[in-house]
């Protein structure tokens, strides 16, 4: 498929075909996993343009085409990790330069700003998004990046994207969008004013719990180079299987979305109508008090539901009650995950930083995934009776 032919494709179409042609030697349907790390040269200087698989790979490259053309956008680069990813991102800066971030980010992300990149001179400001005001009052002239995620991961807080995108602009800022919890079938922020997407591909978009990725999507030229620079100079590829694996799960990232948003939904409206339940984080309920705003920048709400159990042995009494959703960290798979966020993905969050973001060890969070949703609704019932 060219190029022009890929802009009229609609998501379902891209998702399938974007990025991806017959081999030419076989026309084998799917893309072949080159598993190389290098490529024979027939003579010095002279090659076809794959020289080693740390700078280039057909695979990785059929992958980054494919979820580019999903958010929107006309560059991907595909990392080891959705850290590697945001790291790569944060290391488009320099000593001396300051980034605003969103204060309710995933553990890890916290954990690298404040603990690995801010050695290295960066500094970080932490806001509370859901205000343009408090990214506005935090902007400096050494300003260079506004990080966000919206959904955050665990309170499912929104950020208005298209308000973010101009106060990072009005101060030549990048704004980069970490947009993990919604997915581009849900919402493309690069349509929205982002620079920058980035993606832990580990999540929906692989939707298989079966590797750890990562990819930022861009439509500048400039900044495409830039990211590939350090990519190829600190290394942080993914593997060719690793690629294909999650070229696989694009393919019906549209399918299981629409899953994943119709069961997200029908957990969180359950959820919110249990007596056991103290409150119901979930962007797509009319309870939620950033709702006209969900229903303005994304087109559905996942499958990523938070709720406040009121107590850590609450808490710990349903996680462990379940038998359809697994005790684990992660999320966005087609298996159903449920954890505490303060004991596992934000254990790296300090203590003070998490009660006031409202991470208590009562919050448990929900990865809904595919399964029968009259299976899970009985699951949340008979745990919750237990908790
Ligand atoms: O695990 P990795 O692929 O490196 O992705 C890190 C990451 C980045 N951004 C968001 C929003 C994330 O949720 C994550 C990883 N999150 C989990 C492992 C989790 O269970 O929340």
């Amino acid at each position: 498929m060219s190029g022009t032919d890929e802009q009229k494709q609609r998501f379902g179409t891209l998702a399938i075909h974007a990025g991806q042609e017959p081999e030419p030697v076989t026309g084998a349907i799917m893309p072949p996993i080159f598993q190389t790390s290098t490529y024979v040269q027939p003579g010095l200087g002279r090659h076809k343009g794959y020289e080693y698989s740390r700078v280039q790979n057909p695979t990785r490259e059929a992958l980054e085409r494919n979820v580019a053309a999903l958010e929107g956008g006309r560059h991907g680069v595909a990392f080891s990790s959705g850290l590697a990813a945001i790291d790569a991102v944060v290391k488009l800066l320099s000593a001396g330069d300051r980034v605003v971030s969103e204060e309710n980010t995933y553990g890890g992300t916290h954990r690298m700003f404040t603990k690995v990149l801010s050695r290295l001179g960066i500094e970080f400001t932490f806001v509370d998004s859901r205000d343009p005001d408090q990214i506005r009052d935090a902007m400096r002239p050494e300003t260079r990046l506004v990080h966000l995620e919206t959904p955050t991961n665990p309170m499912m807080r929104l950020c208005d994207l298209r308000t973010a995108a101009e106060i990072a602009h009005e101060r030549d800022a990048l704004l980069c969008v970490d947009n993990t919890f919604a997915s581009p079938y849900n919402q493309r922020p690069l349509e929205l004013g982002a620079d920058i997407v980035v993606h832990s591909a580990t999540k929906y978009l692989n939707g298989h719990s079966d590797i750890i990725g990562g990819i930022a999507v861009l439509n500048e030229d400039r900044l495409t180079e830039d990211l590939l620079f350090i990519r190829k100079s600190s290394g942080g590829v993914p593997g060719p299987m690793d690629c294909w694996l999650c070229l696989r799960g694009t393919k019906t990232l549209h399918l299981r979305m629409e899953a994943h948003n119709r069961n997200g939904t029908a957990v969180a409206r359950f959820l919110e109508g249990h007596s056991s339940v103290e409150a119901t984080h979930y962007p797509g309920l009319e309870s939620h008090p950033q709702h006209e705003l969900a229903l303005g920048q994304m087109s559905g709400f996942t499958g990523m539901v938070s709720v406040e159990m009121g107590s850590a042995d609450r808490a710990k009494r349903f996680v462990e009650g379940t038998r359809i959703f697994a005790l684990a960290e992660s999320l966005g798979g087609v298996e159903s995950l449920i954890g505490i966020p303060a004991l596992m993905t934000h254990a790296s969050v300090p203590p003070d930083r998490r009660a006031a973001l409202g991470v208590t060890d009562g919050l448990v969070r929900l990865s809904v995934g595919v399964e029968d949703v009259n299976d899970i609704l009985e699951d949340l019932e008979r745990a919750l009776e237990g908790a």
